[in-house]
């Protein structure tokens, strides 16, 4: 079977953007059948900017209970949190020399988060998409589910697996394809259509987090910024309504529906009438999984397990990997 990995980083609680464009499409994969699956708590990818280390322990337990009770099976997967399976920081060094300085600087993730004052920001934080590139391939995998947002990072990790391919020599590596589908593959802020829903966005109201009780939920999606039209009918009405679009087509992810078919069903109504029945659906669907993940996040030392037996999974892939790799560089070992 041809390998899927991912990851997303434990730098806060999910958020329903996570969810739907990442999470929920891991879980597709996964119970396809057609694919070995790999997920990942990103944790090194995490601290190039600062985490409080109490935090950060949390946050990837609590990320693991997010995977799990989102329907990430420990039977199906390997659930990893990838400071424990060592290879993908070895690797990532590797690549570190492959990449240019060139490359990274091109990426427009790095150029947001570092802002003006590139000076200060950490060199991790400038050399993240190298690291990504040996998470992926540390595992030789071929499809990597993300939302829209990753898609430059992922050009990145064909680069630089051409590169080492070229320069050494070798057809090593895999080019990884994207896998970037469905209605939610860009999430945007509740309260400004033009930005993506984040987990480190200042403005909590801009975003649903999976841990948000109902009525919590219910009062983000009344608050959420819209226009004062009535819905269209289909979805070519929704162009230059960023924020109308936002909500149709989380609706759409939610239901499991295209945005055609719920326009079909609500085309015409008001947001006063659409923005209720949104709030009962994603409660509908968050509940559950926000309740297991309490339930999860009551017995750690379960999950720590889970993630101890995951890394040794994945370092049954993961070593041979890059074990070949140090030979085809010519590292004596
Ligand atoms: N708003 C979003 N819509 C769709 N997909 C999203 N993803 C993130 N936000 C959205 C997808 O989630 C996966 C994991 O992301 P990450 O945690 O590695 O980092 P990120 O993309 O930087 O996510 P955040 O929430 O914006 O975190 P912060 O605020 O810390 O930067 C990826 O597949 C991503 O596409």
């Amino acid at each position: 079977h041809p390998r899927v990995f991912s990851g997303i980083q434990p730098s806060g609680g999910l958020t329903l953007g996570n969810y739907l464009g990442a999470i929920k499409r891991f879980v597709d994969m996964q119970n396809q059948g057609d694919f070995e699956t790999v997920y990942c708590m990103v944790d090194l990818h995490a601290i190039t900017v600062w985490q409080d280390p109490a935090d950060l322990k949390r946050n990837t337990r609590e990320l693991a209970a997010g995977f799990i009770a989102s329907g990430i099976s420990p039977e199906k997967s390997i659930l990893i949190n990838q400071s424990q399976v060592p290879e993908h920081a070895q690797l990532g060094w590797i690549f570190n020399c492959v990449a240019r300085m060139g490359w990274m600087g091109r990426m427009t993730q790095w150029k947001d988060k570092a802002g003006k004052n590139a000076e200060a920001a950490s060199l991790g934080l400038f050399g993240y998409p190298a690291l990504m590139a040996a998470d992926i391939l540390v595992y030789h995998a071929t499809h990597v589910p993300v939302g829209e947002d990753q898609k430059q990072h992922l050009e990145l990790t064909r680069d630089i697996a051409a590169k080492f391919n070229h320069d050494y020599g070798v057809d090593f590596f895999p080019l990884t394809e994207p896998v970037i589908e469905g209605a939610a593959t860009r999430v945007m802020s509740l309260r400004d259509g033009s930005k993506k829903m984040s987990k480190s966005d200042p403005s909590d109201a801009s975003r649903i987090n999976m841990t948000d009780d109902a009525d919590t939920i219910a009062k983000k999606i009344r608050k959420a910024k819209t226009d004062p039209d009535a819905l269209p009918s289909e979805a070519a009405g929704l162009k230059d309504r960023p924020e109308a679009r936002n909500l149709v087509n989380i609706y759409a992810a939610l239901n499991e529906q295209t945005v055609d078919q719920v326009l079909a069903d609500v085309g015409g109504q008001q947001f006063g009438t659409f923005k209720p029945a949104l709030a009962e659906l994603a409660v509908a669907k968050l509940a559950p999984i926000s309740t297991e993940m309490a339930r999860l996040m009551d017995d750690v030392g379960e999950i720590d397990k889970l993630l101890a037996k995951g890394a040794e999974q994945a370092r049954e892939i993961t070593a041979p990997i890059l074990k070949k790799t140090y030979e085809i560089v010519g590292m004596v070992g």
